[in-house]
């Protein structure tokens, strides 16, 4: 089985959780895209792990884990998380592989990630990472791959900077470094996941652009990001929490208004909702179904995961946004243009809170009613089935419906 797992929203939806549950059967876990701007939690026997370049998957002892064609690798960060995960007593020897046709995120693209930002007349809010610099570099055919680091002409055309930099990293990449497909042939008939990074909303090609990141956040990324085709893909899933966030700039049409903000900072303080990568506190919102079911539309999801339900225990009352209203019209089709997403009034369906601790339910079925109808109405309104419901943030706090 060959499984892509994307983030539904904006991301931080809960993909390194989901992708940790579900490595418990994969061989393999290729992350297809972005670099060190994601940041991917997993809980797990009383640790808490942030990836951010390193697929998650790398917890479990056998798994192997690869950082994909789609990725751009800052190398400084890389080593750093390495050391991490053996300080947590992770051994990833013999375990963690890099594709040859990465491309290398250089200090001096995040020194310009940054400068970019403070001129943009509208900043994007970005992570400082060097990721939108690194994607330039690589569209426009100038970037620097994985494996170019070793090819003599480029090594030479390189700047005594760029020289000194990659030098201390050298010897400790090349035994990570393979060929992406032949390594790929040996999977095909193994059981590998499909990590992607940020959100669907944050995609490139279809968020809400340009207030996105560079890479493909897509469920067809994870093709083009580990140079397996369309028809190697069985399952598609996609993360979502039971509420929206979006950390940085850009649109967000059902972020609390400042009358809500009380709501606003339950939730971020329920639902820890900080940047994993940055700690900038996140911007929260009701379930946006609008965008929920474009994403839906537009990656053909199998199937959803829903999480940080508990993160609503407490709630008298839940809203759901299920259109939007602009100009005076009401719409369920997601907008292109920012105009429209910025003057989208949110039309709020509200439903009762079931006020029980869900930590501690195993089983769907038995279940509060009130937290079935909420989740019955999400799956009605997107066409598509919720198959795993994640009740916190520990490993064993997923519940796996069918
Ligand atoms: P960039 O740095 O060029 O990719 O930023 C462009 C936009 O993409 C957003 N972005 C993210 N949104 C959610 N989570 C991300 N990862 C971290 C996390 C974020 C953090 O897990 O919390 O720690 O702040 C992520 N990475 C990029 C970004 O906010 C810009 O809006
Ligand atoms: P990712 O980028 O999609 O992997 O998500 P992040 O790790 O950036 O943010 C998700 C946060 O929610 C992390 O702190 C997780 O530990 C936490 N989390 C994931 N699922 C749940 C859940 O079902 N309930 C609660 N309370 N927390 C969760
Ligand atoms: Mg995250």
């Amino acid at each position: 089985m060959n499984v892509v797992v994307i983030g539904a929203q904006w991301g931080d939806e809960g993909k390194g959780k989901i992708v940790d549950y579900l490595a418990s059967r994969a061989n393999l876990v290729v992350r297809y895209s972005g670099g060190a701007n994601a940041g991917h939690t997993i809980v797990h026997a009383g640790k808490t792990y942030k990836l951010h370049l390193i697929p998650s998957g790398i917890i479990y002892p056998e798994t192997k884990v690869i950082l994909g064609t789609g990725m751009v690798i800052d190398l400084e960060s890389l080593f750093k998380e390495l050391e991490e995960l053996e300080q947590n007593g992770i051994d990833w020897t013999g375990r963690v592989f890099i594709s040859d046709r990465a491309h290398v995120v250089f200090p001096k693209y995040k020194e310009e990630d940054v400068m970019t930002e403070k001129m943009r007349r509208r900043p994007i809010g970005t992570t400082g990472r060097g990721i939108g610099v690194t994607y330039s570099k690589k569209a426009s055919r100038d970037g620097i791959r994985i494996a170019d680091l070793f090819d003599p002409d480029i090594k030479s055309m390189l700047t005594e900077e760029e020289k000194d930099y990659i030098s201390p990293y050298l010897d400790k990449i090349k035994p990570l470094i393979v060929k992406m497909v032949p390594f790929m042939r040996n999977y095909r008939e193994k059981n590998v996941l499909f990590e992607g990074a940020q959100g669907f909303m944050l995609d490139i090609d279809m968020g809400t652009y340009p207030f996105v990141s560079s890479g493909i956040s897509a469920a067809a990324g994870a093709c083009q990001g580990s140079g397996v085709g369309p028809r190697a893909i069985d399952a598609v899933y996609g993360v979502f929490k039971a509420y929206s966030t979006r950390v940085g700039n850009g649109p967000f049409p059902s972020e609390f208004s400042e009358e809500e903000k009380a709501i606003e900072e339950s939730i971020r303080e329920i639902g820890n909702e900080y940047g994993t990568t940055t700690g900038r506190a996140r911007r929260c919102g009701y379930l946006d179904l609008v965008a929920l079911k474009y994403a839906c539309e537009a990656n053909q999801l199998d199937g959803l995961v829903l999480t940080h339900l508990d993160t609503y225990d407490s709630f008298d009352k839940i809203g759901l946004c299920v259109a939007y209203e602009i100009n005076g019209e009401e719409t369920t089709e997601f907008p292109t243009t920012i105009s429209e997403l910025e003057s989208a009034k949110p039309v709020i369906k509200y439903f009762k809170g079931w006020k029980k601790d869900l930590s501690v339910y195993k089983d769907y079925k038995s279940f509060p009613q009130e937290a079935i109808d909420y989740v019955k109405f999400i799956e009605e309104y997107t066409g598509t089935d919720i198959v795993i419901v994640s009740v916190g943030k520990d490993r064993d706090k997923t519940i796996m419906r069918k």
